[in-house]
């Protein structure tokens, strides 16, 4: 299929966690209100505000007690505390009843956070051109056009008035899988809403970047739409670092090797440049994204990747005996127990690896797996426990655990798809009496998270013995990762075309900076207590906040590898010199419309719905 004519929705949730909590509370419904993690330092940093609060300059990291200077009505809800940790149950399950929605009603739907998903809507948008299905302005009630800044709603209606007028005029059609996209989009964000009582934004665009961009650009409650004839003009504006991808690092780089401030300086690149200097697949995937192409497809992934729950000890609170060890193995075996067996409920799989990390107050941070034969609260904290005392450098016979501990988490992942529930228990009952062997890997430190994982030969089969050991073992927080980067200042300069040679560098250019892109941190001080480091990124997390700030990663590892492979398949980019149409009107540029033709629009088949 011509990724061109794809149509993409992304859909994220306003204020997400604030609604979770309104919807609980509703007497809390169209008042200021904030979230925030634990009662701590101030009223707690706040992880969510609504934008009646936002109205007040209230922000996320701010602290509820500053909210309230800023707005005496202000309201703060607290995350869920159980055994003295945050507890995301509320907002996970909140998260799934949305997908439900969604899955319901699209084939491909790809979940990218705990609050937002992308959706194809290629196949939905040509039905409904197969039968000319009808649609008039009044379909479109909170879409806006990305370019097009309206300060009224008699504005925005003239501008989107013309807009569906020349999609229909047009010829090549550049555009009116747009007005389809947009109208199936206004039709769910409304069945979101009556099903599960939560509003939210989109993006509607040609591919998975372009939706992501424009979906932020008029929140909450509304919808954007990036015409392809648009973009261009929008990327003239768009500075690099609001593109997907292009954050961070990544950006810095990009900004920095090419002179640029915004996208559309990049088209006057031309591939030979751009491949020359940041390698032959990533040259490639930039020429054709500025140029609003980008092929990378939704795929219909909903599950988390990994079950985790982890908690941090700092200072005095630091583990220093093996009872408060064994109390923490427990609570955190039980919170990823009943998160493990909802989800087996729910999604028929199970976890095959149980991965520990921990940091000592040495600061080294240790990472251990072995496999789940069984999910049981007591397996888990015992297989854990019996890790952490590895490390434990005191006597034998002595309750000190030294090293003290400052932080640790449990994980499960590696699911085995369509497991039979019933069977998983059956299967391993047998060989829960041998005397299971946890060896410590090598005497590493600093590993990579379990995600990283690569134990391609474990089928689930389960060998009792097995110690599996990190394949990737050791790799330093700091070192090479910035030896890397520091490689990369002086080899990576843009090239003249005369001396530009194609490259295959394994480690592609946009894949070493990926990581720190678009991550969910919570800004409150980083030496905040709940604070704990991300061994991807480096920044400073909070610690219930780490599993979805794995998921984080792993969407957006995904959404690299698939920008990578498909940069391959991609169609031949036009050469640098091909132009790309412009819009017609620009910016504050009045439109007359002419409303009463709307109605002809598309056709003129009485609407069935
Ligand atoms: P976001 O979608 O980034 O933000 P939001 O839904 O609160 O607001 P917006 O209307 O601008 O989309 O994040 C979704 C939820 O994830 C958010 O409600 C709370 C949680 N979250 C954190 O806990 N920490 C973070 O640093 C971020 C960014 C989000
Ligand atoms: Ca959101
Ligand atoms: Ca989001």
């Amino acid at each position: 299929m011509n990724s061109d004519h794809r149509v993409i929705a992304l859909i994220d949730m306003d204020c997400f966690y604030v609604q979770v909590e309104q919807r609980l509370q509703p007497e809390f419904l169209g008042k200021p209100c904030g979230v925030a993690q634990y009662y701590t330092w101030k009223g707690g940093g706040l992880i969510a505000v609504n934008y009646e609060a936002r109205d007040f300059g209230v922000k996320r990291g701010m602290r509820g007690e500053q909210a309230k200077e800023l707005c005496p009505d202000f309201h703060v809800f607290h995350v869920q505390e159980v055994n003295g940790k945050a507890n995301l149950t509320r907002y996970r399950d909140a998260s799934a009843d949305v997908f439900r929605v969604l899955n319901g009603n699209f084939k491909l739907v790809e979940k990218a956070s705990i609050d937002e998903a992308y959706v194809d809507l290629t196949d939905d948008v040509q039905k409904l051109k197969d039968e000319n299905f009808p649609l008039t302005i009044n379909d479109f009630s909170t879409t806006h056009l990305a370019g097009f800044t309206t300060k009224t709603e008699d504005e925005r209606i003239e501008i989107l008035g013309k807009w569906l007028k020349d999609c229909q005029l047009d010829d090549e059609q550049r555009n009116l899988d747009l007005v389809f996209g947009a109208y199936l989009v206004e039709r769910i964000r409304k069945k979101i809403k009556d099903e599960t009582g939560f509003f939210c934004s989109a993006g509607i665009a040609r591919n998975k970047i372009l939706a992501k961009l424009c979906c932020g650009f008029n929140k909450p409650k509304k919808q954007t739409v990036i015409n392809q004839t648009d973009v261009d003009h929008v990327f003239d504006q768009t500075p690099v670092q609001k593109i997907q991808g292009l954050g961070a690092k990544a950006g810095d780089r990009v900004m920095e090797l090419f002179q640029v401030e915004y996208v559309g300086q990049l088209r006057k690149y031309t591939l030979d440049v751009l491949q020359a200097s940041i390698g032959e697949k990533d040259g490639y995937w930039l020429y054709n994204l500025v140029r609003g192409i980008e092929t990378a497809p939704v795929n219909s992934r909903n599950l988390y990747k990994s079950i985790s729950a982890s908690k941090n000890f700092p200072g005095k609170s630091s583990l220093d005996t093996l009872d408060k060890i064994r109390t923490w193995c427990h609570n955190l075996a039980e919170e990823v127990f009943n998160r493990l067996e909802k989800d087996r409920a729910e999604n028929k799989r199970r976890a095959k690896l149980l991965t520990v990390t921990c940091t000592l107050n040495t600061n080294e941070t240790i990472a251990r797996s072995c496999p789940i034969n069984e999910y049981s609260i007591d397996r888990f904290a015992n297989d854990t426990f019996r890790i952490l005392k590895q490390f434990n450098k005191s006597p034998a016979s002595s309750n000190i655990y030294t090293p003290a501990i400052i932080s640790f988490g449990i994980g499960a992942g590696k699911f085995l798809e369509n497991a039979n529930t019933k069977s998983i228990v059956d299967l391993f009952s047998k060989q829960t009496t041998k005397t299971e062997t946890i060896k410590p890997t090598e005497n590493t430190t600093r590993c990579q998270e379990y995600e990283d994982y690569d134990d391609d030969d474990d089928d689930g089969s389960n060998s009792e013995d097995k110690i599996l050991q990190k394949s990737t073992v050791t790799v330093p927080i700091q070192g090479d990762f910035f030896r890397k980067f520091q490689k990369t200042d002086e080899q990576i300069k843009p090239r003249p075309k005369s001396e530009t040679k194609t490259t295959s560098s394994i480690v592609s250019f946009f894949s070493r900076y990926a990581s720190n892109e678009n991550i969910p941190i919570c800004s409150p001080e980083k030496s905040s207590e709940h604070c704990t480091t991300c061994s991807k990124c480096q920044k400073s997390i909070l610690v219930w906040n780490m599993p979805e700030h794995e998921d984080f990663h792993y969407a957006h590892e995904l959404q690299m590898e698939e920008n990578r492979s498909n940069s391959m398949i991609a169609p031949p980019p036009p050469p640098a010199t091909t132009k790309i149409s412009k819009p017609v009107k620009r910016k504050n540029e009045k439109q007359k419309s002419n409303i009463q033709t709307l109605d002809s629009f598309v056709n003129k088949k009485p609407k069935t719905e």
